[in-house]
C-alpha cells in the first residue's frame, strides 16, 4: 500500500495507488510531499543543490532500488510508525503550477502533474536521455488518466471460517465483527476497500447453515442474496484446519456454474502450516485445470499475521472494472455507525459470556447523544431468559461491566472521541422470532 505523509491530498493518494498498481509494488511504502512557494522553492534549490531558482518540483529519492518493500530488504529506510519503507521527499511548487497551469489546464491538473511526476523520480525514472523521457512521459500519462474502477465481491463459506476477518484484513478498518463461535455474522455487511482508482466492495455473509427461526432465515435470505447474482466475483472461504467437506464442494460447483470468477481462500494457515493444504488442493483439482470454468486461483491466507492477503487483494484489484466507483473512496462500509456499536457490543458479548448463551443475545442501540461530552450511548443487551440475564449481569455486575469496558474502548477508536457507555439488560422472550424486535436492532 502507498502511503503518504506531510502536505496530503486525496487525489496524491488516489494518484499513488494508482502507480503501486501499475508498477506492481509490494510491501508498503510513503513518500513525504510538500507543497510549498516560490520563495521556498528557491531556497531549498539554493540549500540542497546550491542553485538559485523557484523550479516547479523537486525529488530526493532515498532508496536506489524496487525490490519488496519490507523492513527487512530496507533496514535503513524502514519506518516502524508508518509501517512502510520511505521512499523519499517530493517538494511541489504551487506558485509554479499556478504558473504553468495558464499553459497546460487547470491549476488542479498541473498539481498532480508534479506529484506524479515527483513520485516518479523517486521511484527510480528519469528523464535525461530521450528514450527515458518517453518511458517516463508515457507512464504519467497513464497514471493521470486512470479512471475509477470498481469491483462487487461475495465472501461465502462455513460458518467461523473467517469470512469476516478476512474482508476486516483488507478493508483495513473493523466492518465486520468476529467471535470464536460459527455464526457470528448474521447480516450482510458490505466492506469497502479504496487504494488508487480501484474499489473493492465486499459482501461479507452469515456462514451458511440450516435456519431455525426468524432470525436464521434473515440470516440465511443474506447469505442467498450474495449468491443470487448481484456479485461480479465469489470468495469461497476455507479453514484449513477443517479441511473441505462436501457442502464446501457443492458450494464450489454451484458456483463455477455461474460467470462470476470464483477464488478459493484457504484460510487460517498460521495454525496447522501449508501441509493441510495439500489434501484440500488435491480436492478441488478437478475444478481448477479443464476446458469449462474453473477456480481461477487458490490462495492459502492467515488473518491472524496477514500471510497472502495482499496478494488476494492484489487479485481484486485486477478483477475490477470501469464504471467510476459504487462509494464515496473515503468510506469503508454502508453500514450506519449505530450498527457498527451495536456489532461491537455484541462481538464482546459472544466473547465474554463463552458458551452459557449461545447466540442469545442481541444488542439495540436507545440512543446516541453526540451533543454531550463524552458522547453518551444508551444500548439494550436482549436476551432470551431470566437465567441469561443473570449470567449477563454476572456476579456484583462484574461480566457486564467487562463487556461495557471492552466494547466502550473500541467504539471511542471507531468515533475517535471518549464515550460513556450505558448497557441495560434486558429479557424478550424468544426475541429471535420476533420481526418487530429484529427490526429494532436492526436486522
Ligand atoms: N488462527 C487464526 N484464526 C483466525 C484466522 N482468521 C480468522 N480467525 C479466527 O476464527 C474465528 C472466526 O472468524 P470470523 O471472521 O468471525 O469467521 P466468519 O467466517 O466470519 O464466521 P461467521 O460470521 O460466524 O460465519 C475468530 O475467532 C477469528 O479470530 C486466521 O487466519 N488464523
Ligand atoms: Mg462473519
Amino acid at each position: 500500500m502507498f502511503k503518504l505523509t506531510g502536505d496530503v491530498r486525496p487525489e496524491f493518494l488516489r494518484l499513488a495507488g494508482i502507480a503501486y498498481d501499475m508498477l506492481e509494488l509490494k510491501g508498503n511504502v510513503s513518500i513525504d510531499v510538500a507543497v510549498i512557494d516560490d520563495e521556498e522553492m528557491r531556497e531549498l534549490n539554493n540549500l540542497t543543490r546550491g542553485i538559485d531558482k523557484a523550479t516547479d518540483v523537486l525529488s530526493y529519492p532515498a532508496v536506489t532500488e524496487i525490490k519488496e518493500f519490507t523492513a527487512k530488504n530496507y533496514p535503513d529506510d524502514y519506518d516502524p510508525l508508518q509501517d512502510a519503507v520511505v521512499l523519499g521527499d517530493i517538494a511541489i511548487n504551487i506558485d509554479a503550477a499556478n504558473r504553468q497551469a495558464e499553459e497546460y489546464g487547470t491549476g488542479e491538473r498541473e498539481i498532480n502533474y508534479l506529484f506524479v511526476h515527483g513520485m516518479l523520480h523517486v521511484l527510480g525514472y528519469d528523464h535525461i536521455e530521450d528514450a527515458d523521457k518517453k518511458v517516463m512521459r508515457e507512464a504519467e500519462e497513464k497514471i493521470l488518466g486512470a479512471k475509477d474502477e470498481s469491483v462487487v465481491v461475495a465472501v461465502v463459506g462455513r460458518p467461523n471460517a473467517g469470512k469476516s476477518s478476512l474482508v476486516n484484513a483488507i478493508v483495513g478498518e473493523k466492518v465486520s465483527i468476529v467471535s470464536p463461535k460459527p455464526q457470528t455474522t448474521r447480516d450482510r455487511i458490505t466492506g469497502i476497500c479504496t487504494e488508487g482508482n480501484k474499489q473493492i466492495v465486499f459482501l461479507d455473509t452469515p456462514g451458511m447453515f440450516k435456519p431455525r427461526n426468524k432470525l436464521d432465515e434473515h440470516m440465511d435470505k443474506s447469505v442467498k442474496s450474495s449468491l443470487g447474482g448481484d456479485a461480479d466475483v465469489i470468495v469461497v472461504v476455507l479453514d484449513c484446519t477443517k479441511g473441505i467437506t462436501d457442502d464446501d464442494i457443492k458450494l464450489i460447483e454451484e458456483r463455477l456454474k455461474c460467470r462470476a470468477p470464483l477464488y478459493v481462500v484457504v484460510n487460517k494457515t498460521d495454525l496447522r502450516g501449508y501441509e493441510s493444504i495439500y489434501p484440500i488442493l488435491a480436492k478441488l483439482n478437478p475444478y481448477m485445470t479443464g476446458d469449462g470454468r474453473v477456480i481461477k486461483d487458490v490462495i492459502p491466507t492467515s488473518c491472524r499475521s496477514g500471510k497472502n492477503i495482499d496478494i488476494l487483494k492484489a487479485a481484486l484489484k485486477k478483477e475490477c472494472k470501469d464504471g467510476g466507483f459504487l462509494f464515496p473512496a473515503d468510506e469503508y462500509t454502508d453500514r450506519p455507525v449505530k450498527f457498527i456499536i451495536g456489532e461491537i457490543i455484541r462481538e464482546k458479548a459472544l466473547l465474554f459470556l463463552q458458551d452459557e448463551i449461545p447466540h442469545g443475545v442481541g444488542v439495540a442501540i436507545v440512543s446516541i447523544d453526540e451533543d454531550s461530552e463524552p458522547v453518551h450511548i444508551t444500548a439494550d443487551v436482549i436476551v432470551d431468559k431470566q437465567s441469561h440475564k443473570q449470567i449477563v449481569i454476572g456476579d456484583d455486575a462484574a461480566m457486564i461491566k467487562k463487556i461495557g469496558s471492552s466494547a466502550r474502548r473500541d467504539i471511542e477508536r471507531l468515533l475517535d472521541c471518549k464515550v460513556f457507555l450505558e448497557l441495560f439488560v434486558k429479557v424478550r422472550q424468544g426475541w429471535r422470532d420476533k420481526p418487530s424486535i429484529l427490526h429494532d436492532i436492526g436486522y
